[in-house]
């Protein structure tokens, strides 16, 4: 594919951002912003919640989760309310889940609270990891402003 430059970032990522199909594995309070193995234990705790849901004949509710210049937006497939509104530069940790390359999971901050989420992805984790990361990266490096399109 053709090389983004940070002016397609902007666009892409403006207004509602890109959308995609989801399940929500599950959501669990973590003591800290980050850390690799806390984030796994947690992770590996909402894949046993979940087993033990299906066997009950449950299903994992279903989800778009949209990636924008202001951050994560989870909302219901269905109805499209919106379940969770996470801005930008309160998540605080993102992981890849090395077990399942349709998962992925991050950390949103709440006051001084902390909470895992824990999200299956329709199709491959990778790309919506990469604009997850391209998202929360430009937090640092953006002007209260949205920056005007550089010249080419
Ligand atoms: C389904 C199958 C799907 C899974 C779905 C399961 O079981 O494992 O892959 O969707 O989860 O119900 P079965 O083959 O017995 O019908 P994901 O791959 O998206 O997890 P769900 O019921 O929670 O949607």
């Amino acid at each position: 594919g053709a090389t983004r430059t940070p002016s397609d970032t902007t666009t892409r990522f403006h207004g509602d951002g890109v959308r995609y199909k989801a399940k929500l594995i599950g959501v669990d309070p973590v003591p800290d912003a980050q850390g690799d193995k806390m984030c796994w234990d947690s992770m590996m705790k909402l894949k046993g919640f979940e087993a033990a849901a299906r066997r009950q004949g449950k299903h994992k509710q279903r989800v778009w989760l949209k990636v924008s210049s202001a951050g994560l937006k989870i909302l219901d497939e269905r109805t499209g309310a919106v379940l969770h509104d996470h801005e930008r530069s309160r998540i605080s940790s993102l992981t890849k889940d090395e077990s399942d390359p349709r998962a992925l999971a991050y950390i949103y901050q709440h006051e001084d609270t902390y909470s895992l989420f824990y999200i299956k992805t329709a199709n491959l984790a990778d790309p919506v990891l990469a604009d997850i990361k391209e998202v929360c990266q430009s937090v640092d490096q953006e002007s209260p402003q949205e920056s005007a399109e550089a010249p080419a």
